[in-house]
């Protein structure tokens, strides 16, 4: 077999670039190991910046979004047991975030390639990347028993954090820069109305992070900081609806709606990049070269700005014959990449309890986010971060 992009990844990095390469009629052939159904069943971002929103209309995959994606104007911060609003949309000179699954923006991409009648081999074992740093670069793969070869002009490496495309690059050739967080996630899914369906609400309190979200005007997501070792079967779902109300406010507390949870994971949260993102022929993109912990909402939006340059640079090659965008890719790439790294990493600072937080810790943080939900610069700072910076 033979293509001109083999993706490795069918998560949203890996589907969002096939659609827009198949856009420009660049031949393109996903490689996944897990399957569809797998895929879809992981529950995770939430919250698309509109450039992410624009790459799903040009990859002609927008059409539920438009209909069932909710626009937020504003972003709720809770401490001291009071909320403040930020208006995003003001302070940004009109900028809005859209919250949409990521379960939901795959399937539509899933979909959509399907519809177009283009190739993702799905439950693909043992992949293995060859020969990127030389004429001929080759992915291997096993499936129904079946050895297969996929010989190709690129390698787009796309399979998220653990995937095998990273690891495949000496280690001489590659600088990694990590920050591991000592607590973690607890998210919940439930079919119940969320709290705040116009904002999302991230707060601060002594017992730790919440954060309010939201897949629907019926569906919604909930967050609390716990600790790394904890068992998901100690939070029951009414320990869970307990503890969240205790770190939010009373209004909010009171109001809050219960219901049993249809999904529970516990996720770590890391700050990770790895440096360059091209190696000859392989170039990486989304959780394949960085990582951010969630609480600035930035993850699935770096992989779609990845793949915004990584589209633009194949299409250059191919139909400009200049390699200026790929040359370029790394460098344009991880400009972004680091800054949302700083923003994520900052407000996580801001808003979690460490395990070295203590009483001035905490004082500390009431005083930054008094300053920050007071004055017009902080929270202008904090809005243009979180609807995304330009391209
Ligand atoms: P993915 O989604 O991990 O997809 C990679 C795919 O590659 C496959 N794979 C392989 N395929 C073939 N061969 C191999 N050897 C392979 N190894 C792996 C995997 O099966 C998988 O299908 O990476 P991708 O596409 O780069 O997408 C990145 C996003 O998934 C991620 O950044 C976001 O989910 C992060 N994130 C958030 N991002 C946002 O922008 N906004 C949010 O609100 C947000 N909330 C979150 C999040 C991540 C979370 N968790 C669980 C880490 C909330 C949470 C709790
Ligand atoms: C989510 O809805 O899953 C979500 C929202 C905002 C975040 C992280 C996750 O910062």
């Amino acid at each position: 077999m033979r293509t001109q992009v083999a993706i490795i990844g069918a998560g949203p990095s890996g589907l969002l670039l096939g659609a827009l390469l198949h856009k420009a009629g660049i031949d393109n052939i996903i490689i996944e190991r897990q399957s569809g159904d797998y895929v879809l069943g992981r529950i995770r971002a939430g919250i698309l910046e509109q450039i992410t929103v624009d790459l799903l209309k040009e990859a002609g995959a927008d059409a539920r979004l438009k209909l069932e994606g909710t626009v937020h104007h504003s972003i709720d911060i809770g401490f001291k047991n009071q909320r403040h609003s930020i208006d995003v949309h003001g302070l940004t000179g009109g900028k809005v975030v859209t919250a949409y699954g990521q379960t939901e923006l795959t399937r539509d991409l899933m979909e959509a390639r399907e519809a177009a009648g283009l190739t993702t081999i799905y439950e693909a074992g043992e992949v293995s990347i060859h020969d990127f740093d030389g004429k001929q670069p080759l992915v291997r793969y096993v499936k129904d028993g079946q050895h297969h070869e996929l010989a190709c002009d690129f390698i787009a490496g796309c399979d998220g954090f653990h995937g095998v495309c990273r690891a495949s690059v000496p280690k001489d050739a590659i600088t990694e820069f990590e920050r591991v967080y000592p607590f973690g996630w607890l998210g919940i899914l439930a079919e119940v109305p969320p709290v705040s369906p116009h904002a999302i609400v991230y707060a601060n309190s002594e017992r730790g992070f919440a954060l309010c979200s939201m897949r629907s005007l019926t569906r919604s997501r909930y967050y609390v900081q716990c600790p790394l070792d904890d068992k998901i079967e100690k939070w029951t779902d009414d320990v869970f609806w307990d503890e969240i109300r205790r770190r939010l406010d009373p209004d909010l507390a009171s109001r809050i709606i219960t219901g049993p949870s249809i999904e529970k994971s516990i996720a770590p949260l890391r700050s990770f990049v790895a440096e360059p993102m091209r190696f000859g022929s392989l170039f990486l993109a989304g959780d394949a070269a960085h990582i951010v912990p969630p609480t600035g909402a930035k993850g699935l939006n770096l992989a779609a700005s990845d793949v915004k340059y990584l589209s633009s640079a194949f299409i250059e090659h191919y139909k400009e014959k200049t390699d200026a965008g790929l040359d370029s890719y790394s460098e344009r790439c991880l400009r972004r990449i680091w800054r949302a790294e700083r923003f994520s990493w900052w407000l996580t600072s801001l808003l979690h309890r460490f395990p070295d937080t203590g009483g001035f810790g905490q004082k500390i943080q009431e005083a930054e986010l008094d300053y920050l939900v007071t004055s017009q610069a902080a929270s202008t700072a904090l809005a243009e971060n979180y609807v995304g910076l330009p391209l």
